[in-house]
């Protein structure tokens, strides 16, 4: 059998990583060791470093093309040394980030070209794409709330407004044109109702 791939996306602070965890909990229940949490930037040691390198503020300005080509970098070596042959075990994988936060980040909020971005995303990726994205949605300034309560800003964080609500319209964007993958889920609510909705749909695709 091969395994199934979960992305979860959105703006910072809405709750990706909290949900991630929750869900990780209900599928490991049913699946018990054949369930992995990762995350992008990052899932291996190349890929946290340039996870470092990109939210760390440095002593140049990186440009939106030369952040995209370091995050299209980590996804090939996640893909060859964690995606695929988890895939191919058979496992779920839960991953905090994926190429549409590329199109987000990179195409809503910096402005670099998407056919740019589509044309790596099939260099890099091939065939792959997710299974199932769960984009949760909240305006800017719910998730920047939460996360300001938390620490420093890191590069990203430290961003206008205008720029996160750029890149909310193009994740919204993607789901209006991928309704058939990409399921939009209020996370302006408390966590454990959008967990609820979460368990519905993975119990909907009968994975719990
Ligand atoms: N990036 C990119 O530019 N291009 C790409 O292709 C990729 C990434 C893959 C990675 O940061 C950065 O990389 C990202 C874009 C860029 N930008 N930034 N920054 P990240 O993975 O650390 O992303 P993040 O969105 O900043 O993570 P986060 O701040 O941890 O947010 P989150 O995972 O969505 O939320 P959380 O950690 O689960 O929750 C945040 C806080 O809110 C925490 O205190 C929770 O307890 C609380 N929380 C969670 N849910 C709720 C609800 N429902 N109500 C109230 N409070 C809540």
């Amino acid at each position: 059998m091969t395994g199934v791939f979960i992305t979860f996306e959105g703006i910072e602070g809405v709750g990706k990583t909290t949900q991630v965890q929750k869900a990780y909990k209900l599928l490991s229940a049913k699946h018990p060791g054949n369930v992995i949490t990762t995350r992008e930037p990052g899932g291996t040691p190349t890929g946290e470093t340039v996870r470092n390198v990109i939210l760390q503020d440095g002593a140049d300005m990186i440009d939106g093309i030369t952040e995209m080509l370091l995050v299209f970098a980590a996804r090939r070596q996640h893909i060859q040394d964690v995606i695929q042959p988890s895939l191919d075990a058979g496992r779920i994988i839960l991953c905090d980030r994926f190429t549409d936060a590329t199109f987000a980040y990179q195409g809503g909020g910096r402005g670099v070209d998407e056919q740019l971005i589509a044309r790596l995303q099939d260099m890099v990726q091939g065939a792959l794409r997710p299974d199932l994205t769960l984009l949760l949605d909240a305006a800017p300034d719910v998730g920047i709330a939460r996360i300001r309560k938390r620490s420093a800003p890191d590069r990203f964080e430290a961003e206008t407004m205008n720029f996160f609500r750029r890149v909310r319209h193009k994740y919204l964007e993607l789901a209006s044109r991928h309704p058939e993958r990409i399921h939009v889920i209020d996370a302006a609510r408390e966590a454990d109702k959008i967990a609820a909705e979460i368990r519905s749909l993975l119990e909907a695709k009968g994975l719990c």
